[in-house]
């Protein structure tokens, strides 16, 4: 259970504006309260604790194209947060971001490519997160956040307003889904046609998870090696194991496989940034499933930092002899 070999930062970014769900704001104090301060010291990381920050409300945010709902303060939020994840970055910490909703992502992977521009992603949901704001049903921007970042789409994505700061930073090639079982015909039509990566629920029942991630890494860093970018929606898992959320969707990844993941990711020793988002603790039928969630929301951080299922601790070189 021991071995963080860097210093880690923790941003807590309690915003809910990319969806409609109240109480996702309240991720940060939850997943802290669940202990995870304490428990990567334990592992033997260097904490440095950002704190919360604070994100405005920007008055008469009207809807854009009268479906997406608070671009400009949803562009303000991830602007402030991407100047916070690359500072941190600068100062040569690992980035942890507690959400929020997943459009915070945005401002994650912003911030991390202005800080190495060479970095991958991995993005475990049941969603692909990947509408334009011109395919967008919902209108939710915690929908959206891929669609901003992919060099490949940006012909079919709309300036909107609060967005003028936003440069698409990854490829297709650069990132992969792991857990997909929710998508939007629109959505699937991306992945098709632009050769996204994905590893649906389907594909991890045939393959099995230790083959996915193999791929995974030879996709991503299998001709060089680069700073990886994990962004975790806690909805991938199955809604058994992790209730408090606010689209949960039957038939997730199951405890196992995804502190598989997060083991795996930890080994390749390249994991720069990582984003834990949708934990909502005012969901959740009983306050035992609120409890399970951001318990599991801790062990996802802490198997990405070095956290095994093993001990791993090397300070017994004798047994005790009897006299
Ligand atoms: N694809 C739908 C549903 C959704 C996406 N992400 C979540 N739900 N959490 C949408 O709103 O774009
Ligand atoms: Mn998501
Ligand atoms: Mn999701």
């Amino acid at each position: 259970r021991k071995k963080c070999t860097r210093s880690v930062a923790v941003i807590g970014a309690p915003f809910s504006k990319g969806q409609k769900c109240q109480g996702v704001e309240h991720g940060p104090p939850a997943i802290r309260n669940a202990g995870l301060i304490k428990r990567l010291s334990s592992i033997g990381c260097n904490v440095y604790d950002v704190g919360d920050l604070h994100f405005a409300q920007v008055p008469n945010d009207k809807l854009y194209n009268n479906t997406v709902k608070y671009p400009r303060t949803v562009g303000l939020a991830c602007q402030v947060l991407a100047d916070e994840v690359s500072r941190v970055l600068e100062a040569g910490h690992i980035c942890v971001t507690l959400g929020g909703d997943h459009s915070l992502a945005l401002g994650t992977i912003s911030g991390h490519a202005h800080h190495c521009s060479d970095l991958c992603v991995i993005w475990v949901d049941a969603h692909a997160d990947i509408n334009t704001p011109l395919t967008t049903s919902s209108g939710n921007l915690h929908g959206q956040p891929v669609s901003f970042l992919l060099r490949e789409l940006q012909d079919k994505v709309p300036l909107i307003p609060g967005f003028s700061w936003i440069k698409p930073c990854i490829s297709s090639l650069d990132i992969v889904y792991i857990g997909l079982r929710d998508l939007d015909a629109a959505e699937q039509f991306i992945l098709k046609k632009y050769d996204i990566t994905y590893y649906s629920m389907r594909q991890i029942d045939c393959i099995g998870i230790q083959k996915v991630m193999e791929r995974s890494f030879e996709q991503l860093l299998g001709r060089r090696q680069r700073p990886i970018h994990l962004s975790f929606d806690i909805d991938a898992f199955d809604p058994s194991l992790a209730a408090a959320t606010g689209t949960p969707v039957i038939g997730g990844l199951t405890y196992r496989e995804g502190i598989y993941i997060t083991e795996e990711i930890h080994n390749t020793g390249m994991l720069s940034a990582l984003d834990l988002v949708e934990v909502n603790p005012n969901l959740g039928a009983t306050s035992y499933e609120v409890k399970a969630t951001t318990n599991l929301a801790v062990d996802v951080i802490a198997s990405s930092l070095g956290q095994t299922r093993e001990c791993t601790q090397t300070n017994i070189d004798e047994l005790p002899t009897p006299t």
